[in-house]
């Protein structure tokens, strides 16, 4: 592989980590707490993890743990969308694994958890590892979506470890990873099969984070990744006057990433998912709402500006997420015969026949394009791929349609030149910044710690991060603790809850509190590309939206 310079270098940068992981691995105790509640159904989640229901905050402790020197063999899955940092939670985990006993072995299972049911793996060895240090992309093993979940999976899974001699598993992952992974650690605990499972939590989208996960990691650099690149356009749109910029932001469902890049860049309008689903806003009043920030501008003579999109707004819209959920159990009761139909005429034929009436008008209303993307292949849990819906055009023609109308109707005079964009790819493998190098090394690190103590069902933790890294709080929380039932495929599922934008939470009031003024008053921030070396407030600033969270 040919390498950068910047690659380079950074294979040597030394992330931080909290003081106690600075200690003799074999020298890291836990503390535990009391008894642990799930969020909510507590009967039901009681009964469906007899072995890991219940199970104690545990926080490391300096105090003799002789075990952590023990020989064993582990195995590392990363699983689902990328996200920078994957590396070094491989990285931690490794060294710590190492410095418990240089004769242990880490194992990367390929290409996600199916890596992990089919014994696909590699021994991770030190020459290997250290190409991959403080770099983005999880290429050092690959990713990938299959869900673990059924009891041949399970059943497969301890096959390949007790074959392998691995005694412990960590799943570096979402919350629907991260659930497969403590319904996979009951499993084995139900067995008594000596396999110990443990999560990371991964994803950009930031929802996965609660009072114990401060942030996933990876939101931190796709963040700035994006607020760099919004900062850009605003600039470009500052200096040549004649573009609004529709740009639709990562986060299948929350709108943490478009809220965060709001708050770094302040552009003219943002659409916040939670938002809309709290206040039922509608598609037309959505449009109603943009087309007056660009009439209020027009009449400064201002015809241009940036507009925010987060890529989950379409199933938050009322009408169109009940169209959606129709679409949803419409395509997965009717597949067989919904496969037989290979023109679009048939298939929308169908389509509005079976759908309710409010939803077929929905649907018909639709441009032909957006009708066409809401109707491609769901995801393995059944959703629509919101990443390849395009909101943002969908948004723009409407509006577009909306200043039609008002300029015949002598209520607008300007000119509506647009351009169209998607962030999200571009920011899932960005070098991670520090924050994110140091986070996820010690999510790693700690990881071992919690193996080396015995533990499983519980995820890596790593708190009090918007302080200096020396004063970070690392421990293991039982994920039983973060889950509640949800409704999927008309089944009760334990999933961990999701954490939506909150409407009542210091981010998105800070937000709501300047929004008018960024509406109507060129008032953009230019945040520029993540520093990596230089003055600690410029490369290690957490994002505002963990900053706003722990003021
Ligand atoms: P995870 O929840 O697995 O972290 O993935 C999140 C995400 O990046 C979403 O923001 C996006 O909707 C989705 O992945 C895209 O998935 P894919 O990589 O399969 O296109």
């Amino acid at each position: 592989m040919t390498v950068s310079t910047l690659q380079k270098d950074r294979y040597n940068y030394k992330p931080h980590m909290p003081q106690i992981l600075k200690k003799d691995v074999k020298s890291i105790n836990i503390n535990k707490g009391n008894a642990t509640e799930s969020v909510s159904d507590r009967t039901e989640l009681k009964q469906m993890f007899p072995k890991t229901y219940g199970m104690p905050v545990a926080t490391l402790s300096e105090n003799e743990n002789p075990a952590a020197g023990n020989k064993i063999n582990v195995g590392v899955v990363l699983s689902g969308g990328q996200a920078p940092g994957g590396h070094n939670v491989i990285a931690g985990l490794f060294d710590g694994i190492k410095a418990g006993n240089p004769e242990s072995k880490l194992y990367g299972f390929l290409g996600g958890p199916a890596g992990l049911i089919e014994d696909k793996k590699i021994e991770i060895t030190p020459e290997y590892l250290d190409e991959y240090r403080n770099t983005g992309g999880f290429d050092i093993i690959g990713s990938g979506r299959t869900k673990l979940e059924t009891t041949e999976q399970f059943d497969s899974s301890l096959d390949v470890c007790k074959k392998n001699g691995i005694s412990a598993v960590v799943i570096i992952g979402g919350d629907d990873s991260n659930t497969n992974a403590a319904m996979l650690a009951e499993y084995f605990a139900s067995k008594d099969a000596g396999v110990q499972v443990i999560g990371c939590p991964k994803t950009i989208d930031g929802d996965l984070k609660n009072e114990h996960i401060e942030t996933s990691f990876g939101f931190d650099t796709a963040t700035k990744t994006f607020s760099e690149l919004v900062g850009n356009i605003e600039r470009d749109a500052n200096s040549a006057k004649k573009y609004w910029h529709f740009i639709k932001l990562m986060g299948r469902s929350a709108s943490h990433i478009a809220l965060e890049c709001a708050l770094q860049t302040q552009p003219n309008y943002t659409v916040i998912s939670e938002e809309v689903e709290e206040k039922k806003t509608s598609l037309t009043e959505i449009v109603n709402d943009i087309t007056d920030v660009i009439v209020k501008r027009a009449n400064n003579s201002e015809n241009f500006g940036v507009v925010l999109v987060p890529e989950g707004l379409i199933e938050f819209i009322p009408e169109m997420g009940v169209l959606i959920s129709e679409l949803n159990n419409l395509l997965a009761e009717k597949e067989e015969y919904y496969n037989t139909l290979t023109t679009f005429e048939d298939q929308s034929e169908f389509i509005n026949k079976n759908l309710s009436k409010d939803s077929s008008y929905v649907f018909s209303a639709l441009p032909n394009n957006i009708q066409r993307q809401l109707l491609m292949d769901r995801d393995p849990h059944g959703n629509v791929q919101v990443s390849r819906i395009e909101t943002e055009m969908l948004l723009i023609e409407m509006v577009e349609d909306k200043l039609k109308e008002l300029k015949t109707e002598g209520k607008y005079n300007g000119s509506f030149s647009h351009q169209h964009h998607f962030f999200g790819y571009e920011g899932r493998c960005a070098f991670p910044s520090n924050f994110d190098s140091d986070y996820c090394y010690s999510l790693g690190y700690t990881a071992f710690t919690l193996i080396a103590n015995g533990l499983t069902g519980y995820m890596s933790s790593v708190k009090n991060l918007s302080k200096p890294a020396s004063e970070w709080v690392p421990g293991g929380i039982p994920v039983t603790m973060m889950m509640n039932l949800e409704i999927r495929h008309g089944k009760n599922k334990p999933v961990i809850k999701k954490a939506l934008v909150e409407l009542d939470g210091k981010p998105f009031k800070t937000f709501a509190a300047n929004r008018d003024e960024w509406a109507i008053k060129t008032s953009f921030r230019y945040p520029g590309a993540i520093q990596y070396y230089g003055p600690d407030e410029v490369c290690n600033a957490p994002t505002i939206t963990l900053s706003l969270e722990k003021e």
